[in-house]
C-alpha cells in the first residue's frame, strides 16, 4: 500500500467505483472544488483487510479519507468534516432544523432499505447483473424513498442540492435503472438534475472503472 507524499489528501476508494458511499465523498470533493488525490482499493483481492489497512480504517471499508497520517472512515463523518472544513457551498443546510433533517435522510439511507439494495444493486447501472425478484419488502422501501423526494420538493428550493439530496438522487438512479416505469415524474425530475451534474457524471464516466466486473 504505497502511501502519499506528506500533506496531500488523498481519497481512498473501490477499484471497480461502484460503491454509493464512495460517490459521495468523490461528489463532496469536487463540488467543493477541494484538490485530491484518488487510490483505490481492490476489496475482492482483500486488500482492505491487510493489517496495514485495518491499522487505519478499523472497519475494513471505504471511502476513507488521509490527510497526512489522519485517517477518517465513515462516509457521513468524512462528508461532513469536508463541509465543515472547506470554503465552496454548505453541503449540509446551515439552518439546525434543515440540518437535522438532512441527517435523518442520511441516517434512513443507511439504516433501512436493505431490500432496495439488495434487489437493485448498485453494480448493475455499470455492469450486468443477474436478475432478481422484486420482494413486497422492496416494494415498500422504494415507495418510502418516493415518498422522501416528494416531501423534500414540498419543503425546499431545490438548488443547491445536499448531501441528502445527492444520497436519495443515488438511491432513486437504482429504481430508475432497473424499474423506470414505477418512478413518478417529479422523482425523476429530481433524480436527473442531481445525477446530471458533473462532480456526479465525472465519477459515472470515469475511465478508471473496469470495462467488465
Ligand atoms: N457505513 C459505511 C459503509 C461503507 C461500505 O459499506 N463500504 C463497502 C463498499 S460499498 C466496503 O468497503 N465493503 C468492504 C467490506 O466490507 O469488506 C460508510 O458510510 O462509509
Amino acid at each position: 500500500m504505497a502511501l502519499p507524499e506528506k500533506g496531500t489528501r488523498v481519497l481512498w476508494v473501490d477499484s471497480r467505483l461502484c460503491s454509493p458511499w464512495a460517490l459521495l465523498i468523490w461528489v463532496v470533493l469536487r463540488e467543493k472544488k477541494i484538490p485530491y488525490e484518488l487510490r483505490r482499493v481492490d476489496l475482492k483481492a482483500g486488500e482492505n483487510r491487510t493489517p496495514e489497512y485495518l491499522s487505519r480504517a478499523p472497519s475494513g471499508k471505504i471511502p476513507v479519507l488521509q490527510e497526512a497520517d489522519t485517517w477518517l472512515s465513515e462516509s457521513l463523518a468524512i462528508a461532513e468534516y469536508l463541509d465543515e472544513t472547506s470554503d465552496g457551498p454548505r453541503l449540509l443546510p446551515a439552518d439546525p432544523l434543515a440540518r437535522a433533517r438532512d441527517r435523518e435522510v442520511l441516517s434512513y439511507l443507511r439504516s433501512d432499505f436493505s431490500e432496495l439494495r439488495r434487489c437493485m444493486p448498485f453494480e448493475g447501472l455499470f455492469w450486468s447483473q443477474p436478475a432478481v425478484t422484486m420482494t413486497p419488502k422492496a416494494d415498500v422501501e422504494i415507495a418510502r424513498v418516493f415518498d422522501l423526494v416528494h416531501k423534500r420538493l414540498a419543503a425546499k428550493a431545490p438548488e443547491p442540492p445536499t448531501l441528502a439530496d445527492f444520497e436519495l438522487a443515488f438511491m432513486v438512479r437504482r429504481v430508475l435503472h432497473y424499474d423506470p416505469k414505477r418512478v413518478p415524474a417529479d422523482v425523476v425530475e429530481f433524480s436527473e438534475r442531481i445525477w446530471s451534474r458533473p462532480s456526479v457524471q465525472s465519477w459515472v464516466t470515469s475511465e478508471l472503472r473496469p470495462a467488465h466486473e
